[in-house]
């Protein structure tokens, strides 16, 4: 008799510790599992097509690290000439990568063809 009552005492108070204990331990594993979850913004690769003496898109917008190419789909060769790039000579055909690691708004040009505009936004 005096164990049950002994018994009937403690088991909740065990069984409080052990709830707080996995309560803890579930919070802890969450937070961690959240930090984790959080990855940096992918690295995406947008594409303008050089075609009919025209950039397509004319204006793109990329965030910074992501990659750009152009692509020359002309028979005539081009460039993508701005403050803080130069493709160079882009051959009919050919396609050239540019990494858009810095900021800001920049507006380009074909040096053969300087009718020909664009601009490259970067966010
Ligand atoms: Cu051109």
């Amino acid at each position: 008799m005096i164990f049950q009552k002994h018994s009937k005492a403690s088991f909740p108070k065990f069984l409080m510790t052990f709830a707080a204990f996995l309560v803890f331990t579930f919070a802890a594993s969450s937070a961690q599992a959240q930090a984790k979850k959080k990855p940096a913004a992918k690295k995406q690769t947008h594409m303008i097509a050089i075609s009919n003496f025209k950039f397509a898109p004319a204006t793109l917008t990329v965030n910074s690290g992501d990659s750009v190419v152009w692509k020359n789909a002309d028979v005539a060769p081009h460039t993508a000439t701005g403050k803080g790039f130069d493709s160079g000579t882009i051959a009919a055909g050919a396609s050239w990568r540019f990494t858009a690691n810095k900021k800001g708004t920049y507006s380009y040009i074909c040096s053969f063809h300087p009718t020909m505009k664009g601009r490259l936004i970067v966010k």
